[in-house]
């Protein structure tokens, strides 16, 4: 009974993760910078953005909605961009969450995040240099809780750009060599 109790608490512990963090910056695109800035969000477990600015050094600025909604289900990406008609320009293909704002993103960093008004906390801030994707055209991505050159030109918005896409196989092998040799010791025991 204990095990089952401790395996709920720790399924709870892991899906109470709220909030929404910054997960893709692309602050100096190839080519003109003026109006095809853009940045992405991520929500772990969901979240409505009433209420919710984005930041940056000239101060909050309000979020709208060109695709989707205010509602960002839980493990979803959205697009907050400084114009939209230039964001789908550039990214056609996109059919995600979409939001516009008002900024310009320095191309020597800055810190920027997301705030929420109500509670006038900050959601999350990154403070970013340009150290990575400095107008070559990729974006400044979080990949494992580290910020890095995105592996795709362009960058990814909309989705996770997994640097190592054969991790989903690799596990999948370990988990299968882990599986067979807990069997095969079970039977060693009988
Ligand atoms: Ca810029
Ligand atoms: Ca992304």
């Amino acid at each position: 009974m204990k095990q089952i109790l401790f395996v709920i608490v720790a399924i709870l512990c892991t899906t109470q993760v709220l909030g929404l963090e910054v997960s893709e910056i692309m602050y100096n695109p190839a080519g003109t910078d003026s109006g095809r800035e853009w940045v992405e969000i991520y929500s772990p477990a969901g979240a409505n953005l009433s209420g919710i600015r984005f930041y940056d050094n000239e101060g909050t600025h309000v979020i709208n909605v060109v695709q989707g909604s205010l509602d960002m289900p839980p493990g979803s990406y959205a697009i907050i961009c400084d114009d939209e008609t230039l964001f789908l320009q550039d990214y056609p293909e996109y059919t995600g969450i979409l939001y516009s704002s008002y900024f310009s993103l320095s191309n020597i960093g800055e810190e920027i995040g997301l705030f929420n008004t109500s509670s006038t906390e900050i959601l999350d801030s990154v403070t970013y240099t340009n150290e990575y994707a400095n107008g070559n055209g990729f974006s400044l991505e979080k990949i494992y809780n580290q910020w890095l050159e995105s592996t795709i030109q362009g960058g990814t918005p909309g989705y996770f750009g997994d640097p190592v896409p054969e991790f989903g196989t690799a596990a999948f092998i370990i988990t299968l060599i882990g599986g067979i040799t807990c069997l095969s010791l079970l039977r060693r025991k009988k």
